[in-house]
């Protein structure tokens, strides 16, 4: 009995030993090309029956199974459009940022009695401009109030993730949150330009934590006594995603906004989100990743900066539980991103790398974007010309885009300028 005792106290002390072990390893990410495994990518133009896909069969065939291979693997299937949706306009600004605005701020609903889940989303749309306007959305981190100074934003009552450099310590916005992203979403240069703006808190939709599942979107779709979504079904990338088209349903009916020039664009987890978003509702005419990196634009099977087994250990709750099966088994994975980026065809795609932000693989966001072309030229439009990366600051603007610009994981007005060129070429609209 003592010996016994004994042994179950030295595999408690040996799981507790190898428990604390695994949390100190770092996890060092590769930077270096010469150590990016030889791969071969998923063949875009092969059916899973291994048949030749011709520009029909892409529409009738292998699209269908290039989306079905995504929900089931990666980002997990999601409700699609529900049943019962309202909202509500709770304010509106005729001449919001000293006139050269409306503002209006309208809640969504997922259920009829206007109780449980609300998305408050922000709408910003050029006073001047001759309605309907062409529309980016995009979901932000930290609440509507971040995205402009402007006093007559309100404030998000929802949990937020801590951030010290943004007083958050207390999983709550403080007022002094106002405006503190504002350089990420350049609010002035886009009603300049004739464009609007929709944006609204990611953690609307799901708040950003693991907790299996239990708030957010997740339980109203629960059936029979379901506690968790089932392996094949989604994650939060797919409930953030599935947020984006519930905006659009909205959008849809606002007679200010131009639904047939919808732009998705989402930075880093939110650029994973938006390119999930595009690829599967084509009522987003473009679609804009920014430094969206492992998970979104990047190619898993590089292997570079983060990777996937990284991805799905800091953040579990993101993808689908089928995903979790390919941690270090990248080339068993029956997709890659490249094929992602294949679903939005042939609607304009954006995607745009930093240097310095190899945590998300500028090259692997690049190569997906450049393998994603023979889709686009199969169905006679645009894609990258060369597998060669462009120089920093040389935007290509084929019905494929891409930039890489100096400095770090961030959104910058750069990048906001060159979004707005890309849509003025494709909304067909002058400078
Ligand atoms: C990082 C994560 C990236 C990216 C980023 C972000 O921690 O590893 O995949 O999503 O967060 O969203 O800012």
């Amino acid at each position: 009995m003592i010996a016994g005792k004994k042994v179950i106290t030295i595999l408690g002390l040996l799981t507790v030993l190898s428990t604390a072990f695994a949390q100190t390893t770092e996890f060092k990410p590769n930077y270096d090309e010469s150590k990016v495994p030889p791969f071969t990518l998923p063949d875009l133009l092969k059916l899973n029956d291994g048949s030749e896909v011709t520009a029909a069969r892409w529409w009738t065939r292998r699209r269908q199974e290039v989306m079905r291979l995504f929900e089931e693997h990666v980002y997990g299937k999601a409700p699609g459009r529900p049943g019962t949706f309202n909202w509500e306009q709770k304010s509106i600004s005729m001449d919001a940022l000293g006139g050269k605005a409306i503002r209006k701020e309208v809640t969504l609903y997922v259920t009829s009695n206007q109780s449980g889940l609300a998305m408050n989303l922000l709408i910003y749309l050029p006073r001047n401009a001759p309605k309907p306007v062409p529309v980016f959305l995009g979901l932000n981190f930290y609440g509507n109030q971040t995205v402009h100074s402007d006093p007559g934003i309100t404030v998000t009552e929802s949990w937020v993730r801590n951030n010290e450099e943004l007083g958050i310590t207390d999983n709550k916005a403080p007022e002094s949150t106002r405006g503190v992203r504002a350089s990420r979403w350049q609010v002035e240069k886009l009603l300049e330009r004739g464009y609007g703006l929709a944006t609204l808190y990611y953690g609307d939709i799901d708040p950003d934590f693991d907790d299996e599942f239990k708030n957010g979107i997740h339980p109203y779709y629960y059936r029979g006594g379901q506690r968790r979504p089932a392996p094949d079904q989604w994650g939060s990338i797919g409930a953030w995603a599935w947020g984006l088209s519930r905006v659009v349903d909205y959008l849809e009916k606002d007679s200010d906004v131009d639904k047939r020039k919808i732009a998705v664009m989402g930075h880093s987890r939110l650029g994973k989100a938006a390119l999930w978003a595009g690829a599967q509702d084509e009522r987003f005419a473009l679609v804009i990743s920014n430094n969206s990196g492992c998970g979104g634009a990047a190619l898993f099977r590089r292997r570079f900066g983060e990777t996937l087994e990284r991805i799905n250990t800091s953040f579990p709750h993101w993808f689908c539980g089928n995903f979790k099966e390919y941690n270090n088994r990248e080339d068993d994975l029956p997709v890659d991103q490249h094929m992602l980026i294949a679903l939005i065809a042939t609607r304009p795609v954006y995607v745009a790398s930093a240097q310095e932000d190899l945590w998300a693989d500028p090259r692997g966001e690049f190569l997906a974007a450049y393998n994603a072309s023979k889709v686009y030229d199969l169905l006679g439009a645009k894609g990258l010309p060369s597998n060669q990366m462009p120089d920093l600051s040389q935007p290509i603007m084929n019905t494929i885009g891409y930039h890489i610009r100096p400095g770090e994981h961030d959104v910058t007005l750069y990048d906001w300028e060159r979004f707005m060129d890309f849509a003025d070429l494709h909304f067909k609209r002058g400078k």
